[in-house]
């Protein structure tokens, strides 16, 4: 049945042609030959579906293996301190093979089928995912498929023209279709790797570089790609991957006079994947990356007949969290929040409040100028903010593809120097050290109680701040995004469980919010969290379908909030919070402390 429809899918975007039956009939055989490798114990896996990754249970870590471990070998040995923290999904940024020198953080990939030799060997991943899966934790990794490294053994054969490898990038003779493109096309990183081609004199072409330079686009109108792409990842899946985190999808179609991002096409590609996935290894699931409009974002679940990704960013509530710990006022992330763009029920959401990137500010237009403000004006506050130049701020971090022109930039900074911990330091200030540790809890108490999949950014569970020494290594001293990629402090990391310590309240408080989420089936990905007015503009509350508040103080100051606000179960006497404890009295108001949260059941 799903067979007739892919074929349906994959003629309809190919073309009903010779061709198009060849790459068909040939994807049919990638999938047998798959489906025949797979092994007893992901066969078994796969009888008891892929329902899995909307449990409450599901709490990620994203890390960068050198960072975090130097190798995998080495990563064995820290497998205990995630399963300390309670992690149960381990997202390995890029670590297949990838280009010598500059190679955006692994995301140019040279060889999809072997991990980079720089960690360890194929085999030594494979025992890891083995040894992962034995702790109860799932393993993700990046799957970066809208481009590969320049080096990749399928460039260089096109480069040569090679039979059996034409017109899988997008490569021209002549300026002429590029600069047509280039009309409509936006640049990624405008300052680092402006434009969307690069001319090659060796060969006399100009390729398609919508990132870096030495990332080519690959050509996605071509089934010979989309076949080696689906090889790919079926192979990578028989490892026993449970998550892959599909890189930069807006991207992988691109059409002449449109902006090429989230076409139409990308959401048939997508879907596709996903019937080969859920015939060949359903237990595995698709992470989309688009950082792009929510209502966008949205479209890449597809529908619950015809499903794209499992799981999206919910890019919104990041930003929106920092922008309510600047301006100490919710009401915007209130109401973007209680926007319906159509989730639907099994289209799950990683909530996080830091990743590898940037923060790109893009926030509802409209709502900001309900709300009496300029959004320009805003947007320039909260750049500023976060760099910490606006007058008391408590963040430090640096701008990030920064446009003299337009003054518009997005920020980089790691967790603890955004929430204030790394000026709270270098002023020795006690008060302000305390108003730092506040907010990080409360960011993490926003992301790990919201309806969706906590994702933690390895670091933040111990405060760690800037790494500003990246400026010293100049393959990557030009993008700022490596601010906030530190090595992994295992000395710091030592103190975690002595509460003298920044370390020790942060992961000790994080490591309790995750318990408390784990054992309870509230926390499912299927109860949705519903935003609440609370009538005070510095709480944000939301309930989860009427079974649990959350009220969560985004200021440094005292705050209450009229119990008649919070009114939507009837107002039982009391509830308590799920963390601290304390009963909490309904027939009163209620009182936050500075930057408290109160789960209330
Ligand atoms: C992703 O990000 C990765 O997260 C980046 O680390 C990579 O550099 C990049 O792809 C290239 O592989 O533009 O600023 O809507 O937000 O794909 C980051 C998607 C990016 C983009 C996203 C991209």
């Amino acid at each position: 049945m799903s067979m007739d429809k892919l074929r349906t899918y994959y003629f309809g975007l190919y073309g009903e042609n010779g061709i198009t039956q060849f790459f068909f009939d040939q994807l049919m055989e990638i999938m047998e030959k798959a489906r025949a490798g797979r092994s007893t114990a992901l066969k078994k896996q796969d009888k008891k579906g892929n329902d899995w990754y909307l449990s409450e249970k599901m709490v990620g870590m994203m890390l960068y293996l050198d960072k975090f471990s130097d190798n995998l070998s080495s990563f064995e040995k820290r497998i205990d301190y995630l399963a300390d923290l309670g992690v149960t999904y381990v997202h390995f940024m890029p670590l297949l093979q990838s280009r010598e020198g500059q190679n955006d953080g692994g995301y140019a990939v040279s060889d999809y089928l072997n991990v980079d030799k720089k960690f360890g060997t194929t085999e030594q991943f494979e025992h890891v995912v083995d040894r992962l899966k034995k702790k109860g934790i799932r393993t993700c990794i990046d799957f970066v498929l809208n481009h590969t490294a320049k080096e990749h053994e399928w460039a260089l054969k096109s480069r040569k023209n090679e039979p059996g490898y034409e017109d899988m990038y997008y490569m021209f003779d002549n300026y002429g279709i590029p600069s047509e493109y280039e009309k409509t096309l936006t640049e990624i990183f405008p300052s680092v790797a402006p434009k969307n081609f690069t001319y090659y004199e060796d060969i006399g072409k100009f390729v398609m570089t919508r990132f870096y330079e030495f990332q080519w686009d690959l050509n996605y109108k071509n089934p010979n790609v989309f076949n080696r792409i689906a090889e790919v990842l079926l192979t990578l899946a028989n490892k026993g991957i449970d998550i892959f985190r599909l890189d930069a999808i807006p991207y992988m179609w691109k059409e002449l006079g449109t902006s090429s991002m989230n076409l139409p096409q990308v959401h048939t590609l997508l879907k596709m994947y996903e019937m080969i996935i859920e015939e060949v290894c359903p237990s595995v699931v698709f992470l989309g990356e688009a950082i792009v409009e929510p209502h966008e974002i949205v479209k890449y679940f597809g529908t619950p007949e015809e499903k794209e990704c499992h799981i999206m960013y919910n890019a919104s509530l990041m930003v929106l969290l920092w922008n309510s710990l600047a301006t100490r006022d919710v009401r915007l992330m209130q109401r973007s929040m209680s926007i319906d763009y159509g989730t639907p029920k099994d289209g799950v959401w990683i909530n996080y409040a830091r990743c590898h990137d940037d923060i790109g500010w893009g926030f509802e237009k409209d709502i900001i100028r309900d709300l009496g403000m300029d959004p320009e004006a805003h947007k320039q506050f909260i750049i500023q903010f976060m760099e910490g130049k606006f007058p008391g701020s408590f963040a430090k971090g640096e701008l990030y593809e920064f446009n003299p022109e337009t003054l518009d930039a997005r920020n980089s900074g790691t967790m603890a120097s955004l929430c204030g911990l790394e000026e709270a330091i270098l002023k020795k200030d006690r008060y302000k050290l305390e108003l730092a540790v506040k907010r990080i809890l409360l960011l993490n108490s926003v992301i790990i109680s919201y309806t969706g999949i906590p994702l933690l950014y390895s670091g933040d569970e111990i405060g760690t701040l800037n790494w500003w020494d990246y400026k010293k290594d100049e393959t990557i001293a030009h993008d700022s995004r490596w601010l906030h990629r530190a090595p992994m402090d295992w000395e710091k990391a030592g103190n975690r469980h002595d509460m003298g310590t920044v370390e020790g309240i942060l992961f000790s408080s994080i490591r309790e919010m995750i318990r408390v989420r784990k054992e309870n089936p509230i926390f499912a990905s299927n109860i949705s969290s519903i935003p609440i007015d609370t009538g005070n503009k510095a709480v944000f509350a939301f309930h989860r379908e009427d079974k649990m508040l959350v009220l969560a103080n985004f200021s440094e100051e005292r705050q209450v909030v009229n119990c008649n606000a919070v009114n939507w179960f009837g107002l039982p006497w009391e509830l308590h919070d799920l963390i601290q404890g304390k009963t909490v009295p309904l027939w009163d108001n209620i009182v936050l402390g500075p930057y408290e949260y109160l789960w209330l059941a």
